[in-house]
């Protein structure tokens, strides 16, 4: 999930530095210092790369800027001609700099820190570049989908396309794990979300596998609700993000027999801190930490958490895994049992 950011003093003034938020995604050096600024803190098992979903866009040609204080701008995409427009080609060398500081950080991080790479998924990527910003619902983007179902495929098939080829060529600069981001998905009814964002993943996974077969891959599909399981059973995802609506009895029956489950505290309640924390992580670490699980958040940090409160989840949890987590199979296999 998102653990650089506003909250951190350190990262407030990296950010300075740069131009604006897509000057910092492109500049390795203030990319990499970023993406440690956390792990330098916390000393957190995984660093996700510092970036944006939306630098696909942008290298598929499409205008993308940050206006400060009210987050992302695109040049919306409505026409045919919009999407003529966009092409793969150029993928790779216009995301030349993320992948430098990919590289750059399996130099500078621990070694016993996994670095995970990341995209958007394409029904995600796709509301930002229809709507031109971020929305509550991305009706534009539904009612593309709905009215023009063909080219509104086109558009998820370009994006499926860079996504499997910017996702391997970080696995080739040196990123450990993928995660996929489709933060959107929960916008979406029943057999739309099972189109646009199961259908165009599962090939993301598959292909990506294809040419790399023992990368683990992480899929976040937000707010797909009991659609989570055909995620679990069909996505070909190693691993799951939940979303904090998620019931955790429930993702341990019906979703941890099939992967590995990731999350899924509610960042505003590491925000608020206090009793109500402490409670809401022992019963994901009760509920979920005894089978596959990565301690994680529902969505990323908000800007307003104290820093401290980050230090005494990790201490939390660092703690119940020496003394409650079960040692795992690997270690009960060789003891004979
Ligand atoms: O911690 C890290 O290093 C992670 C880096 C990271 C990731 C994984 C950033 C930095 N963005 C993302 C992914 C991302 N970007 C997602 C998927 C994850 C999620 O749902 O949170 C999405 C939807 C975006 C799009 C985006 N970029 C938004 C949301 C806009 C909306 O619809 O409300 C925003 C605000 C950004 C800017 C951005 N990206 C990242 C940061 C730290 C920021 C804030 C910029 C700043 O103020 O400095």
């Amino acid at each position: 999930m998102r653990q650089a950011g506003r909250y951190l003093p350190e990262y407030r003034a990296t950010r300075a530095q740069a131009r604006g938020f897509l000057d910092l995604c492109f500049t390795p050096e203030l990319a990499v210092e970023v993406t440690l600024q956390p792990i330098r803190r916390y000393g957190f098992d995984g660093a996700i790369l510092f970036s944006d979903i939306l630098v696909v866009p942008y290298a598929l040609g499409q205008k993308v800027w940050f206006e400060e204080g009210r987050g992302p701008k695109l040049t919306p995409l409505r026409h045919e001609s919009d999407l003529a427009s966009l092409s793969v080609g150029g993928l790779r060398e216009r995301l030349a700099p993320v992948l430098a500081t990919v590289s750059s950080l399996t130099k500078s991080l621990p070694a016993e820190t996994t670095l995970i790479g990341f995209s958007g998924a394409p029904w995600t990527v796709a509301c930002y570049m229809v709507e031109g910003e971020g929305s509550k619902d991305f009706a534009a983007t539904r009612t593309l989908a709905y009215e023009n179902p063909d080219r509104f495929q086109a558009l998820i098939d370009l994006l499926v396309e860079a996504t499997v080829d910017y996702l391997c060529a970080q696995v080739e600069a040196g990123a450990e794990v993928l995660q996929i981001f489709d933060s959107w998905a929960g916008v979406l009814p029943e057999q739309e979300l099972r189109r646009w964002s199961l259908a165009a993943n599962s090939e993301i996974v598959a292909r990506v596998k294809a040419r790399h077969p023992r990368i683990p891959m992480i899929l976040f599909p937000r707010g797909a609700g009991l659609l989570y399981r055909e995620f679990a059973i069909s996505s070909g995802a190693d691993a799951l993000s939940l979303d904090v609506t998620v019931p955790l009895d429930w993702a341990r029956d019906e979703l941890q027999g099939h992967v590995t489950l990731q999350g899924n505290l509610d960042p505003l309640l590491l925000a608020a801190g206090g009793a109500e924390l402490s409670a809401a992580v022992e019963r994901i670490l009760e509920t979920l930490g005894n089978g596959p699980f990565i301690f994680n958040l529902g969505h990323g940090i908000v800007p307003q958490t104290d820093p401290e409160h980050v230090e005494a989840l990790v201490e939390k949890v660092r703690r119940w895994q020496r003394t409650e987590a079960d040692p795992p199979a690997t270690s009960r296999r060789t003891a004979g049992s």
